[in-house]
């Protein structure tokens, strides 16, 4: 059964004009270890938190960092699409504008079972709490690059033609602002497109005149909450140093003093974070050095990142986590990748290489760390590195945005056999990561009106600013420091959907459906 959206009925549960609040009971468990003896004692624990979400959502804008770009057009393209409810002839048939790929706007989850005939009942992810509606989006950025939409659009060949000349007009009226670009953070062979550059490299002033672009455009099209997202180019990783960008100061003090360590990225974390606004990184560089996350912490902003977990690493991060679960031993990965655009020419560059490399590597180790069954620690007590895993990546200009990936799993099964699986992907690679800066944007938006508070707490606070429950979204989740990661694709799946029930006073979806059970 299908319900479009519902209301909870509960003595823990209050509706007010303003808020939902909901009291939560949250149960875990903690093991306590007897260092000497080895002795383990599992101890379940209860908390009590008061959960506060604001039903309104206001008016939201997303500004793209990499406006001009494959994802940047696409997603922009897509919003003017489904606004107006196109429709597009193909050869196939014909094709109408979709979110395919968002889990707020394409996927259900379970509320619960109908209480008079035990069915499952579900609703859209987006109907647990009021969220804002990607049409409603109002989409504006910045791009090295000065070609307006339109022509950004044409240029990346990613949507139909049919599509491309109804959305043209309405594109071709958006212009990226000018963006900055430093050194050798992305390829040298980017540098014919930048047309579109603020003038001089003063790193303070350029953070000022950023600063200056989101306060305009919040105002300008009268907006309650801004979020700001890089898609543009994937950088090299900086370095992190001592007193230069390792606390908030040491960085604001560096990009005072233009210090080339300083990358754009950065410089726009640090922009949109004093401006008060959410800022994610979809690419995998270490935008967030040290200072960055200090500087996000200080001023209670959300920070979100890395690196869009689109396609082949989400299949990784499912079927690794099935075999390590089904108590098999994978020994090898060999992922390959083919593309032709923009973003496959950018990480022709050795160390945009690279960066990418470190995103797509570490993606099955928190599986692997679970069982040390199938990896055990060696008698020093080091962790067992697990499969070997390797990551290459090939600029083929002919299959444009057309990715290619191909991946060989190799794993030890029972008494000595060895299984092998080869998967083959060819699609979009836009259209898989444009559905998801939509979930980024929407959820993060979310996460500012979500407030909780435990007895022991004065008052009600946000989450903590690295906001890791955007982790099913990113490749190399980023999360508070001392925090696991998780990569498992359906935990990092279980985690949003049963934040959002806690919001509204539900249990967690355990899947033991004792009620089944009876006889
Ligand atoms: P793209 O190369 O088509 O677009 C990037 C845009 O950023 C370009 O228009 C470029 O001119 C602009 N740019 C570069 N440096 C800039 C700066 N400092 N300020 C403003 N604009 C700047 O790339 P695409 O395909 O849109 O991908 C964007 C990013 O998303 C890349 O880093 C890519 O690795 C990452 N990504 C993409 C995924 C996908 O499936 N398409 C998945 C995961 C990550
Ligand atoms: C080739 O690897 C280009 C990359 O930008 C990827 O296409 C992108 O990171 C998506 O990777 P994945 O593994 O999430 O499909």
């Amino acid at each position: 059964m299908f319900i479009p959206n519902f209301t909870v009925r509960s003595p823990h549960v209050r509706y007010t004009e303003e808020a939902i609040e909901a009291t939560y009971r949250y149960e875990t468990t903690q093991v306590e270890t007897d260092g000497a003896t080895g002795e383990a004692v599992a101890v379940p624990t209860t908390a009590t938190y008061h959960f506060r979400t604001g039903r309104h959502v206001g008016r939201v804008g997303l500004m793209l960092v990499g406006l001009g770009g494959n994802n940047g057009t696409t997603v922009t393209a897509a919003i003017a699409a489904n606004r107006q409810g196109l429709s597009w002839r193909t050869k196939a048939g014909t094709q109408s504008a979709n979110y395919l790929g968002s889990i707020l706007m394409s996927s259900t989850v379970r509320v619960g079972a109908d209480a008079a005939t035990g069915e499952e009942v579900h609703t859209p992810l987006r109907a647990m709490l009021p969220m804002a509606h990607p049409n409603d989006l109002v989409i504006g950025g910045w791009d090295i690059n000065g070609a307006d939409l339109g022509t950004a659009m044409r240029r990346a060949a990613v949507l139909d033609v049919g599509v491309q000349v109804q959305v043209e007009e309405e594109l071709s009226s958006i212009k990226p602002l000018p963006s900055v670009m430093y050194g050798d953070f992305i390829a040298a062979n980017q540098a014919s497109r930048a047309d579109n550059l603020l003038p001089g490299d003063d790193k303070g002033a350029h953070l000022e005149r950023i600063r200056a672009d989101i306060r305009d455009f919040k105002s300008a099209n009268n907006l309650d909450t801004v979020i700001v997202l890089w898609t543009a180019n994937t950088e090299r990783f900086a370095d992190v140093l001592p007193g230069v960008n390792d606390t908030a100061d040491a960085l604001l003090a560096s990009i005072k003093a233009s210090h080339e360590v300083v990358s754009p990225s950065t410089l726009f974390a640090v922009a949109s974070i004093l401006e008060g606004c959410p800022y994610v990184n979809g690419s995998p560089q270490n935008t967030y050095v040290p200072g960055a996350v200090d500087l996000a912490v200080r001023h209670d902003v959300f920070i979100g990142g890395d690196d869009f977990k689109s396609g082949q690493t989400k299949f990784k991060s499912v079927i690794v986590d099935f075999l390590v679960q089904a108590g098999l031993r994978p020994t090898s990965i060999a992922s390959y990748n083919h593309l032709g655009n923009n973003d496959g020419r950018n990480l022709s560059g050795p160390s945009q290489f690279r960066s990418k490399e470190i995103s797509k590597s570490s993606v099955v180790d928190d599986v692997v760390a679970a069982n040390e069954l199938l990896y055990p620690r060696g008698s020093d007590g080091v962790p067992n590195a697990g499969p070997d895993h390797v990551v290459v990546i090939k600029y083929v200009p002919a299959v444009g945005d057309s990715k290619r990936a191909l991946d060989e799993y190799s794993s030890d099964i029972f008494m000595g056999g060895t299984n092998t699986i080869v998967a083959h992907n060819t699609c979009e690679d836009s259209l898989l990561a444009s559905p998801l800066i939509l979930d980024l944007a929407l959820l993060a938006e979310l996460a500012t009106r979500i407030t909780y508070r435990t007895p022991e707490m004065g008052a009600h606070t946000h989450f903590h600013p690295v906001l890791s429950l955007l982790s099913y979204l990113l490749k190399a989740p980023l999360v508070p420091e001392g925090s696991p990661v998780v990569n498992a694709l359906f935990k990092q799946r279980a985690c949003i959907d049963n934040t959002l029930r806690a919001c509204v006073g539900l249990p967690p979806e355990n899947d033991m459906r004792l009620e089944q059970r009876a006889h």
